[in-house]
């Protein structure tokens, strides 16, 4: 359960900055801007700020007039919650802001947080920090209307894979239950965040696949992709969202990597495991984090050595 402490003090409060992580997902965008619209209705001042602007696909959801991004705001604020954020690191450039108050409230999932905020409330056990929100919003004692149920419905579908991992629990299907009673559309949602990609990610997926590596008979499935292949796709960095799950959905493979060189030495790994392997604990080893069945770290290096790192955690965990 929430503390009192977190509620009381966002109730005290007047004019609060909301941060999600950078590269902020469905899951970080959705709990922010329910949130935020929330905190709207109890008459504060609201504002969610971003390291970058809400990517396309994310474009319809509601609440985005509160979104500003960058770290120059923080005009008169009392209070800053991050959302879905597992370290400081995770804030980037937008640390200025989370520096400018006294009050920080740090609410999210991932079981590697580091609770960095003066009140933290981290619950491993969420699907999404967009469950922990759903909670959030009732000790408020804020009504739900179908803009906030729209906001959560796009966190918990995209941090469940459209309620297919294993993090997908019956209380899950309960808020989700409760959340479309107050309007959600679950089709167009759908059609639009799960069932519709650009040609430039088609085409990079293309690039992607042709450098798939199988090892260890076939558990581990290894992708690169280098800023060459983005230009040649004409794709943008959001665009490789989601192809580590190309490795990881063929049968037989239980760990899945996607090295992203974003600029030379100097790589973005992402991890996924179908079923055991513990992939927060490799990114936790090179100072990311994320999930057991998810998460991601940065490392400096050539891809040959980097790739053999990886592979030496990944085949002690097999
Ligand atoms: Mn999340």
């Amino acid at each position: 359960m929430i503390n009192n402490e977190i509620v009381s003090k966002i109730i005290s409060s007047k004019n609060v900055a909301i941060l999600p992580h950078i590269q902020a997902d469905g899951d970080a965008i959705g709990s922010c801007l329910a949130l935020g619209i929330a905190l709207t209705k109890l008459n504060k001042k609201v504002k969610v700020i971003m390291e970058e602007s809400v990517p396309e696909v994310y474009n319809f959801i509601p609440g985005q007039a509160m979104v500003s991004v960058g770290s120059e705001y923080k005009e008169g604020l009392d209070l800053v919650i991050t959302l879905d954020t597992g370290d400081v690191g995770r804030i980037g450039e937008r640390i200025d802001v989370f520096k400018s108050v006294d009050s920080t409230i740090n609410i999210d999932h991932h079981g590697t947080n580091n609770e960095f905020a003066v009140l933290n409330y981290v619950d491993a056990d969420s699907a999404a920090t967009g469950e922990i929100i759903y909670e959030l919003i009732k000790l408020l004692n804020v009504d739900f209307d179908a803009d906030i149920a729209t906001c959560l419905y796009v966190a918990i579908a995209t941090d469940t894979g459209c309620f297919k991992f294993k993090n997908t629990t019956s209380k899950t299907h309960r808020i989700i239950s409760d959340l479309i009673s107050f309007g959600v559309n679950v089709s167009e949602i759908s059609g639009k965040v799960f069932d519709s990609t650009t040609k430039e990610k088609v085409r990079l997926m293309g690039h992607a696949i042709n450098t798939l590596e199988l090892l260890e008979e076939g558990k581990i499935a290894f992708v690169n992709i280098s800023n060459e292949m983005l230009k040649a796709a004409g794709a943008k960095e959001e665009d490789c969202d989601g192809i580590v799950n190309i490795g990881r959905n063929i049968v037989g493979v239980e760990a899945s990597v996607v090295l992203r060189e974003r600029s030379s030495g100097d790589f973005k790994i992402n991890l996924r495991s179908k079923t055991y392997v513990d992939v927060g604990q490799v990114a936790l080893k090179y100072g990311g984090g994320g999930h057991k069945m998810a998460a991601g770290c940065a490392i400096k290096g050539d891809l040959d050595s980097i790739k053999k790192m990886i592979l030496e955690e990944l085949k002690r965990l097999l």
